[in-house]
């Protein structure tokens, strides 16, 4: 962490490695935290004190006094969705609206959004993403194609031009055959009624107000949402989500320069998991896939669905940790292991000529990983506090993985708890 730089973190596999987390964890050493991507399909889960919360749109640092938080212009936002999110945390005593600034370029999910996203998915047919639903894809394609309506547009004349979107929308709907608009109607008065509630938040030009906490020497931590993988360019495509989650994603997501980024802090779990559909080299569809699943409770955060589990994938984690220049590295879910009696890291994949690389192809459906083996720990880590106390076989498995990717480790989580958690 250095003054005047931005740190970023974000997940190097396809998503839910703990990010939410780690957030926490680390936020009391910035000044503010910062989202500059995805919306509310993302579901970070935090756990302290014996609460279990989840956040969706709003950055994991709301839990630590005198923070602000950002929700920058790379972002898109539902305001139905926000309002339920943010009226939670109010109910469990975390006060927002000091903290809380929201960028006017930010993009707006509207309820015409998710119809559409619906039925996108169904026209695909069997080639659907898998989508969470939320409305990402069409509130991206229309940022992309200039149709998008913004956080800024809600402080003048908002429901002309809400109507003239949704009007497009409808006319869109029209042309794929779509007739399923059942509770449309309580959708879109508890859509207007957020943004009500978004107008009492500080809604700002979050680019100049980032960049001169900057200039004032303020720490910066941006969290990433999503994974490396469902990047919209470097992901699995076209199985993938709608925005940049790299690192690069901060940048434009926010209005800063890449020269002013720091550490970029990489997460990944200690075996490899992904939700809806898409390549997945190391998917595991036998018993020990079922008991990871089960021991890491691998289901989706927002969308309750189960998340396919597999074992680590090294590279995998070698393009992610290069896309996106990671410094450091942080391990999740090592606990999830603990009992294994054989670990397996997948330290290439075997092409369909027969011959291995190392580098990740353009092409991940027809590879087969090659495993190396690890002798487990077989040892209960969730209470240790220091790295004097893991076994010796963790030890020797953490400098593989470091000699593998060429990155040290630096945070190693050991449970969900925000104390579980041993930096090396
Ligand atoms: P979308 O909705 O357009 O972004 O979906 C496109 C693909 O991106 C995947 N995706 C995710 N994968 C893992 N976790 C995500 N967030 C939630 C969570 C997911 C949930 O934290 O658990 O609750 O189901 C997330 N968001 C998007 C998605 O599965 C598609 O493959
Ligand atoms: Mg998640």
């Amino acid at each position: 962490m250095s003054n005047g730089k931005i740190d970023v973190l974000l997940g190097l596999q396809w998503g839910d490695e703990g990010k939410g987390k780690v957030v926490d964890v680390l936020t009391p050493r910035y000044d503010v935290v910062a989202r500059f991507q995805g919306g509310p399909n993302a579901g970070h889960t935090l756990e302290f004190e014996g609460q279990k919360y989840v956040l969706r749109s709003i950055p994991s640092g709301i839990f630590q006094g005198g923070k602000v938080n950002l929700i920058g212009n790379g972002v898109v936002l539902a305001p139905d969705l926000f309002m339920d999110e943010a009226k939670d945390l109010e109910k469990s005593g975390h006060e927002l609206h000091s903290r809380l600034h929201i960028s006017k370029k930010a993009h707006l999910i509207m309820p015409t959004h998710r119809i559409l996203d619906r039925a996108l998915e169904a026209a695909k047919g069997k080639n659907k993403v898998g989508t969470t639903g939320k409305g990402i894809g069409p509130t991206y394609t229309d940022k992309v194609s200039r149709n998008g309506l913004r956080v800024g547009d809600i402080l003048e004349n908002f429901n002309d031009k809400y109507k003239a979107h949704k009007q497009r929308h409808l006319q869109m709907l029209k042309a794929l055959g779509w007739t399923d608009f059942e509770g449309f109607e309580a959708t879109e008065k508890k859509w207007m009624e957020g943004i009500e509630y978004l107008r009492r938040f500080h809604i700002v030009d979050s680019e100049i107000e980032i960049n001169k906490l900057l200039r004032a020497g303020k720490t910066i931590l941006c969290e990433g949402a999503q994974g490396t993988m469902l990047d919209v360019d470097f992901g699995s495509y076209p199985f993938v989500t709608s925005s940049n989650t790299i690192c690069a994603g901060a940048c434009t997501g926010l209005g800063v320069g890449p020269n002013k980024i720091g550490n970029v802090y990489g997460i990944m779990k200690a075996y490899c998991t992904r939700v809806g559909a898409g390549p997945f080299p190391t998917e595991l569809f036998d018993e020990t896939g079922k008991t990871i699943r089960d021991l890491g409770h691998e289901y989706g955060a927002v969308t309750g669905r189960e998340r396919r589990c597999g074992w680590i994938d090294l590279v995998q984690l070698r393009y992610s940790i290069m896309i996106n220049g990671v410094t450091e590295l942080i391990m999740m879910k090592s606990d999830v292991l603990d009992g294994f009696d054989t670990i397996k890291a997948c330290v290439a994949y075997r092409l369909p000529d027969g011959t291995e690389t190392r580098d990740f192809p353009y092409e991940i459906d027809d590879v087969k990983p090659v495993y190396k083996e690890i002798k487990g720990w077989k040892t209960d880590m969730t209470r240790f506090s220091s790295p004097d106390q893991f076994p010796q076989e963790f030890k020797d498995y953490i400098t593989f993985l470091e000699q593998e990717l060429e990155t040290k480790i630096g945070i190693i989580s050991i449970g969900p708890d925000r104390e579980q958690t041993i930096e090396l």
